[in-house]
This record gives structure tokens, C-alpha cells and sequence, in this order.
């Protein structure tokens, strides 16, 4: 997989490209991030890459020409048919199943925003989406750029370790995570499931997904809406509802 960062700051790009999984991705060459920055495509003396808003008002505005040249060279360097992405506060909120779907493309441009603006004319002629990867306001799109990258970066075979991909296995199927426990087993007398010492990975794996049902219908409900529940599953988080409810059900029973 290939992916281009056009941005002004290239070295924000790099340093987090060589660090954890994704630095991994880039060394196991799974993974290629190259960096586009318009400043080396300025052509005047000052290598002019912003300019006054038409209109008035505070901050600059990113000139269309450095962006467009660097994109030029963005594309050039990725396989034809690679998406053009705008990163800023306004787009379309970016989720795992855009990373897969980024992921099975052909390659992806990243152009980070920057929130005094870039010429509209730029993001409309020149970009083929806009992403968000939240309802806050950043100072550039570098930062979401690279959480792009990352969840990317993870989805690519080869990049995870096996013990990290099964973990990963559990999140995409659309539940959030059961809780984790390591030694010691009491802490001023927070004590660890019973059921995790048992032994019995049946009941083990039993409890975990019924943790994670219960923890996703508690915490994001629209995400069980939308994945829907087997029987077996159903079965698992009335378990956990009536537990929750009563405090007298048989998971904490299992546990004590
Ligand atoms: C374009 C992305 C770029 C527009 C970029 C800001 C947050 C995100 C920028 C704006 C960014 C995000 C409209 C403020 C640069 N901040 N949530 N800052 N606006 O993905």
C-alpha cells in the first residue's frame, strides 16, 4: 500500500512514521508514505505558499499552485486510479470501514488542511473526498493524517504480530473490547473474574463476548444496532442485562 502526504510540515509526517506498528509497516515495506510539501513547489524568491483572504479578515489562505504542483508529484508517485483526500473539520467522519475500503484501494493521497484555509477552488477541483476524523477543531490536518494512516497501516497483512491481529479480530467485528486483567490478582480487594483463573477457555471465551455485548449495548448502542446479534449472543447479553439489573444473575456467581 502506498499513500502521499502533501503538507508543510513533512517532518511532523515522518518522526511518527518511525515509531510503533506503523514504523513497522514502513520497515517490513508493506507500507510506503512519501511526503509532498508545497513549499519546495513555490516559485518565488520567499517560497510563497499562502496569500491574504479575498474578503478580508485574519490568516492566510493556501495558494492553489504549490498545492496543485505537489499534488501533481503526490500522484505521480502512487499507482493511477489513488484517491485524493482532503483532511479537514468539515469532512465525512472517517471510520473503520473507510480504512478497509482505503485499504483495498489502489493508493491514497492525504492533503492536510490547515484551518485558516486552503483556496476552495483547490479542495474542489483538485480532491475527490473530504474526512474528518472528529468533531474538533485542529491547527492541521497532519495530526489526522496520520490517525489515518495508522488505522490503515493496521489493516495491512503483515503489519500486526499474530497475538495483536487477534486482538484486532475482536474490535472489527464491531463490539468494543471486554476489560483485561494482569497480576496481581488483588488490588486493595479489586479482584480479577474468577472465571479468567479457571482454565476453562471455553467459559473463558464465553464471558469475554459477553462483555463485549454488554460494554457495547452500555457504552455505543448504535454500533449493536447496526451489527445485530446471533441467538447465542442475545442469550449472553440478557444474561448480562439481568445481572446488571438484580445483581443476583450467574456471572458474578461464576465469578465469586
Ligand atoms: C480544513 C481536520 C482544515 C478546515 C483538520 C480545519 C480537524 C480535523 C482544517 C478546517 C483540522 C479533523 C473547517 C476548521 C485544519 N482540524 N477533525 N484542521 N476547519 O479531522
Amino acid at each position: 500500500m502506498r499513500i502521499a502526504v502533501v503538507t508543510l510540515f513533512p517532518a511532523m509526517i515522518r518522526e511518527a512514521l518511525a515509531h510503533g506498528v506503523v514504523g513497522r509497516a514502513v520497515e517490513r515495506g508493506v507500507l510506503k508514505v512519501e511526503c509532498f510539501d508545497p513549499r519546495e513547489h513555490a516559485t518565488d524568491m520567499h517560497r510563497t505558499v499562502d496569500d491574504r483572504s479575498y474578503g478580508g479578515g485574519p490568516g492566510m489562505v493556501l495558494k492553489v499552485e504549490p498545492l496543485r504542483s505537489a499534488l501533481r508529484d503526490a500522484l505521480a508517485a502512487l499507482p493511477p486510479g489513488s484517491r485524493r483526500v482532503y483532511l479537514g473539520a468539515d469532512g465525512r467522519k472517517f471510520d473503520q470501514g473507510m480504512a478497509r475500503e482505503a485499504r483495498d484501494g489502489a493508493g491514497l493521497v492525504l492533503v492536510a488542511g490547515r484551518y485558516e484555509g486552503v483556496d476552495e477552488r483547490f479542495i474542489e477541483s483538485e480532491t475527490d473526498e473530504q474526512w474528518s476524523i472528529g468533531d474538533y477543531v485542529l491547527s492541521g490536518g497532519e495530526l489526522p493524517a496520520l490517525v489515518v494512516i495508522d488505522a490503515i497501516a493496521r489493516l495491512i497483512p503483515g503489519t500486526l504480530g499474530s497475538a495483536e491481529s487477534a486482538v484486532q479480530e475482536s474490535f472489527s467485528d464491531g463490539l468494543v473490547d471486554w476489560p483485561h486483567y494482569t497480576r496481581p490478582p488483588n488490588i486493595f480487594g479489586l479482584t480479577v473474574p474468577k472465571v479468567l483463573m479457571s482454565g476453562d477457555h471455553a467459559a473463558i471465551s464465553r464471558w469475554r463476548l459477553q462483555q463485549a455485548l454488554g460494554r457495547t449495548w452500555l457504552r455505543r448502542p448504535e454500533l449493536l444496532e447496526r451489527r445485530g446479534m446471533n441467538d447465542e449472543e442475545r442469550a449472553l447479553l440478557e444474561e448480562f442485562m439481568i445481572e446488571r439489573a438484580t445483581g443476583t444473575g450467574r456471572i458474578e456467581d461464576s465469578q465469586r
